[in-house]
């Protein structure tokens, strides 16, 4: 199985998140990269190729136009308008405000573009996105010309960058941006089966009234996890889409086998749809010593995980979401990638 990476990647170097009402270090890390990437050499799964630059259109394909050149001119707006740290938002059109302009100043813009406070906005992360994105592009194109599974081991993530907002350490939706190219190839439907902890809110929403996309979430409970206002069980999809978004939100600390039955219900309902498709948000960090995250699953779940994958027989692109600076990471991402080839007949 090929794996895709890019050394642009490591642009994103940001230095704050806001967590616990502290500016710390990053779970989000160019730590992660060297963990899979070790593990992944060791194990013998296959070739690790950079991918081509594939530009902006596919970009432009899920994503507003302006929100793509706000993230690209942020950073130099934010340092010429005399910031010091790092682009921060620190305010919102929340719900008793004007929600229909988009003021000229950056604090103001930020604040309209982001769907959450965590994630800094520093120098390299426009690049870092467009690296990010080009790997789940190399991936899904590699798997669309052989049949063959490909892994893309993106960083940034994407699941919670929705059409015209980021956050949750998400710029671009990559999985989103895989799944239009996979439809523009001539794909009739793509499943997305997105196994983070967090619900993939951006994917949902990018989707949400489409049927040629069946977007399925497995994750925290909103009630009590990030990101709060997306992932319920009664979010269906709507118009053309209803019926082609499915939620599993599942309480902290819910058993391998709880998760597990949710998984085969998910996979059914791929079958059902009749996708041609796969693509896997593979986040990790429903790993049982994930240091932001509440699921149970033991680095040998993970083979399990990939294994079931490999059962619903259709081409499939693993792209890399979350999981964090635990050492285990590598091992649990490898784990999947090797249960899944070892149950491909
Ligand atoms: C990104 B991905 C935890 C707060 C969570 C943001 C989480 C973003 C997760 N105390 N803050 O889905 O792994
Ligand atoms: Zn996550």
């Amino acid at each position: 199985m090929l794996t895709f990476y890019s050394e642009g990647s490591r642009l994103r170097q940001a230095r704050t998140e806001l967590h616990d009402g502290a500016l710390v270090t990053p779970f989000e890390c160019p730590e992660r990269l060297d963990l899979v990437l070790k593990q992944l050499r060791q194990s013998g799964l296959g070739e690790i190729r950079t991918p081509n630059a594939y530009g902006l259109a596919p970009v432009q394909a899920v994503h507003d136009k302006d929100y793509v050149t706000f993230l690209a001119n942020c950073w130099t707006e934010w340092v010429s308008a005399g910031h010091k740290g790092e682009a921060i938002p620190n305010i919102w059109p929340a719900r008793t405000l004007r929600g229909d302009r988009i003021p000229r100043a950056i604090s103001g813009q930020l604040g309209y573009y982001a769907l959450a406070a965590e994630t800094s906005i520093s120098e390299g992360t426009f690049e870092a996105a467009m690296a990010s994105k080009d790997v789940a592009l190399g991936a899904v194109e590699h798997t669309l010309k052989t049949g063959e599974p490909s892994f893309g081991l993106c960083r940034p993530p994407g699941h919670h960058a929705a059409y015209d907002q980021f956050g949750g350490y998400c710029f671009f939706n990559n999985a989103a941006i895989a799944a239009q190219r996979a439809l523009d190839s001539g794909m009739g439907r793509v499943a997305i089966l997105d196994v983070d902890f967090h619900h993939g809110n951006g994917t949902q929403q990018i989707f949400y009234q489409r049927d040629d996309v069946l977007f399925i979430s497995l994750h925290g409970d909103p009630e009590v996890t990030f990101p709060y206002y997306s992932g319920y069980a009664d979010e269906h999809g709507q118009g053309q889409g209803e019926g082609f978004n499915v939620n599993y939100p599942m309480p902290p600390g819910t058993s391998v086998a709880t998760w597990m039955a949710a998984l085969d219900q998910a996979l059914a309902r791929i079958h059902a749809a009749k996708c041609e498709c796969l693509i896997v948000s593979l986040g990790v960090d429903i790993f049982v010593d994930d240091p932001i995250s509440e699921f149970t699953f033991s680095s040998e779940d993970f083979t399990l995980l990939g294994k079931r994958l490999a059962h619903a027989g259709l081409p499939s692109v693993f792209l890399m979401e979350g999981g964090y600076a635990v050492e285990a990471i590598g091992v649990n991402v490898v784990n999947v990638l090797q249960g899944f080839k070892q149950s491909m007949e």
